[in-house]
Formats: C-alpha cells, structure tokens, sequence
C-alpha cells in the first residue's frame, strides 16, 4: 500500500510516517520549504495553497490513501490570525479536493477534521454522535467544519472516497507549547531546571477535554483508511473527558519540584467550552479500534521530552 502524507512536518506526521513504515506502506510525505522530515520516506515540499502543484504530486506519486493534515492547527492563533486560518484549513482543503477531482487515479483522502467543530453543545450531548448538529465556537473550529462539510460535498457530487475525521484533543511527545498538555509539561521542565520560579501560568482549569495519546490517533488514521467506510465521518478520541486541572495536577505530581499555579488572563479563551466529550463507538464499530494508551503517560512521556529538550 503506498501512502501519502501531506502536513508531515507538524506534530503528527513523523507519528503516523512510522506507524505507516510499521505496517509495511510506502510512505511519502510532503513539507513546507522551511521544515525538514526526519523520518524514513520519501519526502516532497508542498505548498496546499498552489493547487497545480498538488495534481502534479499525485499524478507522479500515485498513492493509494492521501492523509490531510496540513493546516494551521492553533485555535489560540485562529482568533489572532483569523485570514491566514480560514486561508490554509479552508481554501488549502479545496485544493486537495480539486486536486484529487482532477488527478488520474482514484485515490481515498482520509480529511483530518476537530472535535472543536461540535463546539457548543448541551452538556447532555455528551458523548457527543457523528451526527450532532455542529455549533463552531472559534475561527479553528469553523475552518475545519467548512473543510469537512466541503469534503462531503465532493464525496456525494464527484464520488470521491472520502473519510472525514473528527480528531479530539491528542498529545505527546514533541508537540508545540501551545498546547496544554506540552504547555504544562514544558513550564514543569523550565521549573526543574532554575529558569522560572515555581508557579505555572494556567487558563480556565475547569473546562474538561477528551485527551488521546498521538500513538493511538495515528492507529486510528490507519485503521480508517484501511477500514473506513467511504462518505463517512468518524470521532477519534478516549471518549472520556478530564478537566484541565486533573491533567495540571498529573504533570505536577511528576516533578520532585513543589509547584503552584497561577490564572494567567491571556491564557484564558475568548469564548471557552465546558465539556467536549466524543461517542467513539463509529469508529470502533467499523475499524476495532479504541484510544489504549493512559493519559498519565502521555503526560510523562510529554513531560520527559521536555527534560532532554
Ligand atoms: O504552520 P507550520 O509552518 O507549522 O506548518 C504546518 C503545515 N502547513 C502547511 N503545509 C502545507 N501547505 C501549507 N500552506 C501549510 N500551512 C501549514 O501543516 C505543519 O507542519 C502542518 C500541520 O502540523 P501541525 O500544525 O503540527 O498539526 P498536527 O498537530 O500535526 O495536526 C495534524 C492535523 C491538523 O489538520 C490539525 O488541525 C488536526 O490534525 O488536529
């Protein structure tokens, strides 16, 4: 099976590249000109936003599965840089989307989407179906349901085979600092080490997220594209929410280190969403798979990449 990866120089790419490698695929992966790819595949540099240059990929390179991930994938950078995100996750999309319309070969593009998307919902909706109504509370989230609803649209229209993912939160080792788990873990590490004093700057503890660890996201993005049902939307993640102050705790347990914390206005979020809980059974029902690695060692794994950083 030849796989291509596009938006493999973030977080998630270089997990998923060695999933795929794991498995036997022929992996290859597109990056920015400004990012490197250090993991075994054949690498491209991509730019989703020249459409032309992305037929011209998959006519040469001719996979079998395309995996989307390319995207500005910050709901905090979304509310500063509103453009650039409805730009990348929106006109970037349809241009994969074009791009597989026009391309030679009949290709499955697994759309890599956001629990965000559901946005505000009852408390009740939790665990939150597939087929919940979608209420986007920030620019991030908005952009990937429109990117979403798009790729439906051009899997009714064209008959293109088409999964669309609706990934919760994930974490891990190597994530940006702009994530909570990673934002925690690496003001612990700083701690550790003398360069700030023992207090770490948090937003709203309160809200409650459902976190996987990145190992088991990329085991469900091979699952669905080797077992996906075409046209069909699929929630990935635990589907077991936990507050912000029990992963803030977890972290400080860690450290050796006695550590407080502190509210930090710029941290807390325009507008900030209870609960996000995911229904999984979709997925499980149509690939087995289920969220198996604890989130308390996601935590420390997260946590002891930032000691060697
Ligand atoms: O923004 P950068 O410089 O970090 O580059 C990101 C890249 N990217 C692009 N790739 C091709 N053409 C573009 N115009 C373009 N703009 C940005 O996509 C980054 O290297 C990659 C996305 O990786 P991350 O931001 O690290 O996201 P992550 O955590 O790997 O999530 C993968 C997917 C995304 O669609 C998320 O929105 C979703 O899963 O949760």
């Amino acid at each position: 099976m030849k796989a291509l990866i596009i938006g493999a120089g973030g977080f998630v790419g270089g997990y998923l590249i060695r999933e795929l490698n794991n498995y036997g695929y022929e992996v290859h992966a597109t990056h920015l000109p400004s990012e490197t790819i250090k993991d075994n595949c054949c690498r491209h540099v991509l730019d989703i936003m020249k459409k032309d240059d992305i037929i011209k990929l998959f006519n040469e390179v001719r996979p079998d599965i395309i995996y989307h991930l390319a995207a500005q994938s910050s709901v905090a950078l979304s509310w500063k840089k509103p453009q650039l995100t409805a730009e990348i996750n929106i006109i970037g999309s349809i241009n994969v989307l074009e791009a597989l319309r026009e391309a030679e070969k009949d290709m499955r593009l697994i759309l890599i989407g956001s629990g965000e998307e559901y946005g505000f919902i009852n408390e009740n909706a939790c665990p939150i179906k597939e087929s919940e109504n979608l209420n986007p509370s920030n620019i991030y989230a908005v952009s990937k349901a429109c990117a979403g609803m798009i790729g439906k649209i051009y899997h009714r229209a064209y008959n293109k085979d088409i999964i669309i993912v609706r990934a919760f939160n994930h974490s891990g080792a190597g994530q940006a600092e702009m994530f909570v788990i990673s934002d925690f873990c690496k003001q612990i590490a700083e701690i550790e080490k003398g360069l700030k004093p023992p207090e770490i700057s948090t937003g709203n503890l309160s809200a409650k997220r459902d976190f996987t660890d990145v190992h088991d996201i990329v085991r469900a993005y091979r699952l669905l594209g080797e077992k996906g049902i075409s046209g069909k939307i699929y929630n990935v993640g635990r589907g077991k929410a936990v507050s912000i102050e029990y992963i803030l705790n977890t972290a400080i347990s860690l450290s050796e280190v006695k550590i407080t914390h502190v509210t930090d206005p710029e941290r807390l979020r325009a507008s900030d969403i209870p609960v996000i809980e995911p229904d999984v059974s979709e997925i499980f029902r149509d690939t087995g798979w289920k969220a198996e690695i604890s989130i308390e060692k996601t935590i420390s794994d997260t946590l002891e990449y930032w000691r060697k950083k």
